[in-house]
């Protein structure tokens, strides 16, 4: 009976991972959303260039990163100097956030897009999150799975997908063997650009980073369930904060990760990407999610 089971949880890993595959194909952001996205982002860099010549306007997020959907936001970030005063003009507009934003969408289209400016951090880190082609629908598999969970909305005190995505790497490098590496450790010249960097330049560099060849030869059922199985049972919550820079968890010793629900370090900047989880009660509902989807495959395989 055992052996049944366990050749049925095979089969069932096996399906699974087509599902996986079958949901990225359907869900993905297609070239003609980037080419419409990337439409309304040269044309609005060009009216605000009429007024600032040396503003300039990149894309960012999951549009560029690979991850992104067919119904994801475009993110946009606003370089521009200081003094020029356009930050003061939009601080008017903005929406209260610990990075401001200003959300607006296309005329007549649900595409939306959130503008923020000179959070440049987020142009580097964009780049960072472009994984392996092979790796892409996981994350997007997980992305859905914490939206239909209602654990993946920063603003409502949940988790925001940037953060879920280090969370999935950091569980991916992990792994023995690992899925993926410390780019920052490992390919410093590739990953680590250097701030003062001519940001055109960081789209080429990625470029740069070597394909890495994993001996782990996980599928994408094994590599979900293993993510959701590790947050549930094995990852520390209280005492652990998540390093992607370094491929590794460290403990909550320092006081500016102490008493935090959820510590995510920002692999550039250090600060924590999920201090959105500041209620208990939230952090609870996230942690539960992970746990009743365990119980529920537990229950089949008992
Ligand atoms: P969606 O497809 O929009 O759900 P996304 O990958 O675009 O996912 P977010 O919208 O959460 O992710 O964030 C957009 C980008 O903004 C991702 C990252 O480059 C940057 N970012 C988000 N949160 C932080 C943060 N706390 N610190 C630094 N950069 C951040
Ligand atoms: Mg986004």
């Amino acid at each position: 009976i055992r052996f049944e089971f366990v050749y049925l949880f095979g089969v069932m890993l096996f399906q699974v991972s087509a599902q996986i595959v079958e949901l990225f194909e359907a869900c993905r952001q297609q070239s003609s959303d980037l080419y419409r996205k990337e439409t309304c982002r040269a044309q609005l860099q060009k009216d605000i260039k009429t007024l600032y010549p040396d503003a300039r306007l990149y894309l960012t997020g999951s549009t560029m990163s690979g991850l992104g959907c067919r119904s994801s936001d475009a993110d946009l970030c606003l370089v521009v100097g200081l003094k020029v005063g356009i930050y003061k003009f939009l601080q008017v507009l903005l929406i209260r956030a610990k990075v401001p934003i200003l959300r607006f969408k296309e005329k007549g289209s649900n595409l939306e897009f959130d503008l923020n400016v000179n959070n440049t951090v987020g142009i580097r880190n964009t780049f960072l999150l472009r994984t392996d082609i092979r790796i892409q629908p996981l994350m997007l598999v997980i992305k859905k799975w914490a939206r239909t969970c209602e654990i993946n909305d920063a603003s409502k005190g949940t988790l925001s997908s940037y953060a879920l995505a280090l969370m999935a790497l950091n569980y991916l490098q992990i792994l023995k063997p690992c899925v993926l590496p410390s780019l920052q450790r490992d390919h410093p010249v590739s990953a680590c650009f250097d701030p003062s960097l001519d940001l055109d330049m960081v789209p080429d560099a990625s470029h740069r980073v070597p394909h890495y060849k994993s001996k782990n030869k996980s599928s994408l059922g094994d590599l979900f369930l293993g993510f959701l199985k590790y947050y549930a049972y094995k990852f520390r919550w209280d005492s652990k904060v998540i390093s992607v820079r370094d491929a590794i968890t460290f403990a909550k010793v320092s006081p500016d990760w102490r008493g935090k629900f959820i510590c995510v370090e920002e692999p550039f900047e250090m600060h924590n990407v999920a201090r959105a989880v500041h209620e208990k009660a939230k952090f609870d509902a996230i942690k539960a999610r992970f746990d009743e989807v365990m119980c529920l495959i537990s229950y089949f395989l008992k």
